[in-house]
């Protein structure tokens, strides 16, 4: 199954979601007509990545599943697609590389398909997970055209989709400023945003700058949605 178009992804963490969890998730969201999942954390989370995926898509049947990895011990092969993530904001060889290397074992013994996407976090207004795990530093929120530089060097390099985090739980999503400029930069590359977002209005914002993707994740583990609730974000990035 393919993870192609435009629309609202969620993200689910393994370390805070278990299969049960995990399996009510899938339902409320297949309800409500998300795009696709992400399933990822930037810490460990390895025992649980494999149950949480399968229980994701046994609940919600016809909605791709998207490894979204902290490391190559996340790897599972309940996946339909792997964001072979390289972290080009940060000036760190474990993730632009090291952490690549170390999955193409799992990946020749389970051959699921990668997409190749330069990962970009933006300053969100507080030191997130993944800058303190990868020990890099965010690019600042108010330069649309340092971000944009990222996003067009790794399409040059051959990167085939950027994304753009602010980090779990930001307090400030990317801004539209930096959402636009990148879409300017790398028009023809699918565009994943997420960091922060907690209203339907802000995925509204993301998706109306260029977003194709929109991904939630904190704002549903903090407030359990009802099926209206998460249709809200849906529509909001039809
Ligand atoms: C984080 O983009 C995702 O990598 C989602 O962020 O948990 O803040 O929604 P939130």
């Amino acid at each position: 199954m393919r993870l192609e178009g435009q629309g609202l992804l969620v993200l689910v963490d393994p370390v805070r979601t278990n299969g049960a969890e995990a399996a009510r998730i899938g339902r409320a969201a297949k309800a409500a007509g998300v795009r696709g999942f992400l399933i990822g954390s930037s810490f460990d989370g390895a025992a649980q990545t494999h149950e949480v995926a399968r229980a994701l898509r046994d609940s919600a049947p016809g909605v791709p599943v998207a490894l979204f990895p902290g490391s190559a011990m996340q790897l599972t092969d309940q996946v339909d697609l792997v964001l072979f993530l390289s972290l080009v904001s940060g000036r760190n060889p474990q993730y632009l590389i090291e952490e690549h290397v170390r999955a193409v074992p799992f990946l020749r013994q389970h051959p699921v398909p990668t997409l190749s996407t330069a990962y970009i976090l933006i300053d969100g207004g507080r030191v997130t997970s993944v800058e303190s795990v990868s020990q890099t530093r965010p690019l600042p929120a108010d330069k649309p055209e340092l971000a944009a530089a990222h996003a067009t060097a790794a399409s040059l390099i051959g990167m085939q989709a950027i994304y753009l985090d602010a980090g779990s739980g930001a307090e400030r999503p990317v801004s539209v400023e930096v959402i636009r400029a990148c879409r300017a930069a790398v028009p023809q590359r699918p565009l994943f945003v997420g960091g922060g977002i907690r209203t339907p209005g802000q995925a509204r914002a993301a998706r109306q700058a260029g977003a194709d993707f929109v991904v939630i994740g904190t704002v549903l583990e903090e407030e359990p949605r009802d099926d209206a609730g998460l249709e809200a974000f849906v529509e909001a990035v039809r």
